[in-house]
């Protein structure tokens, strides 16, 4: 199984997060976003799209961090991290659909303007991450996970950007509900810190 990767990519860390949580080997093929390699047409022949990152296993190719997580707990993980019945799915599914839209959008972009100073203005994205980020803090006032009260691909979905948000200019501070889902996810084996992750203390 290949994985085209970049370090620095919040996108790529949900899938690497997955991959070490159960349990899966995998070779690392880097993409240097920074060049723009990602936009040439060896990269493009394996994702139209242009980005990272894409997983190849077997002859099957997947693309979007998304839809890479569902293929990684249906193969490896099992319906404990991604329930086969409608509405257990659904609750986990609309929690991947945050986390491309509402959480692509605010603080993953407001981390690109931030950190790696892609031209934008950052005022109006960091209102959207903010709004993104009281969502996450509202539901998880009284629940320990995002679906079905246990660990699922949503929780890894949705962790690394809102973990990685005050290097977008996020006041982490504000979301009080937010280090203990920090801090249970920090507790699963296999769990690894990405670089710029905002790690809590046991
Ligand atoms: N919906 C995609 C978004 C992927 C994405 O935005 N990848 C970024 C890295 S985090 C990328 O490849 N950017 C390079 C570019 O767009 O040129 C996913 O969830 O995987």
């Amino acid at each position: 199984m290949k994985l085209y990767d970049h370090p620095l990519s919040g996108n790529c860390y949900k899938v690497r997060l997955a991959a070490s949580i159960l349990n899966i080997d995998y070779e690392t093929v880097p993409v240097d976003l920074m060049s723009g390699e990602q936009k040439g047409d060896d990269f493009r022949a394996i994702n139209p799209l242009g980005q990272v990152p894409v997983l190849e296993d077997d002859g099957v190719v997947v693309r979007d961090s998304q839809a890479i997580l569902v293929y990684l707990a249906g193969r490896f993980g099992g319906p404990d991290w991604l329930p086969g019945d409608p509405a257990g799915l659904a609750e986990v599914m609309q929690w991947l659909s945050f986390s491309a839209r509402e959480m692509l959008e605010g603080p993953a972009l407001a981390r690109a303007i931030v950190l790696f100073r892609r031209p934008d203005d950052p005022a109006p994205v960091q209102k959207r991450a903010r709004r993104a980020m009281a969502v996450l803090d509202q539901h998880l006032a009284n629940h320990d996970w995002l679906a079905l009260e246990r660990p699922t691909i949503a929780d890894l979905a949705c962790y690394p950007y809102a973990a990685l948000a005050h290097q977008g200019g996020v006041e982490m501070g504000e979301y009080g509900h937010l280090p203990g889902w920090f801090r249970r996810i920090q507790a699963l084996p296999g769990w690894f810190a990405q670089k710029g992750i905002y790690e809590v203390a046991d």
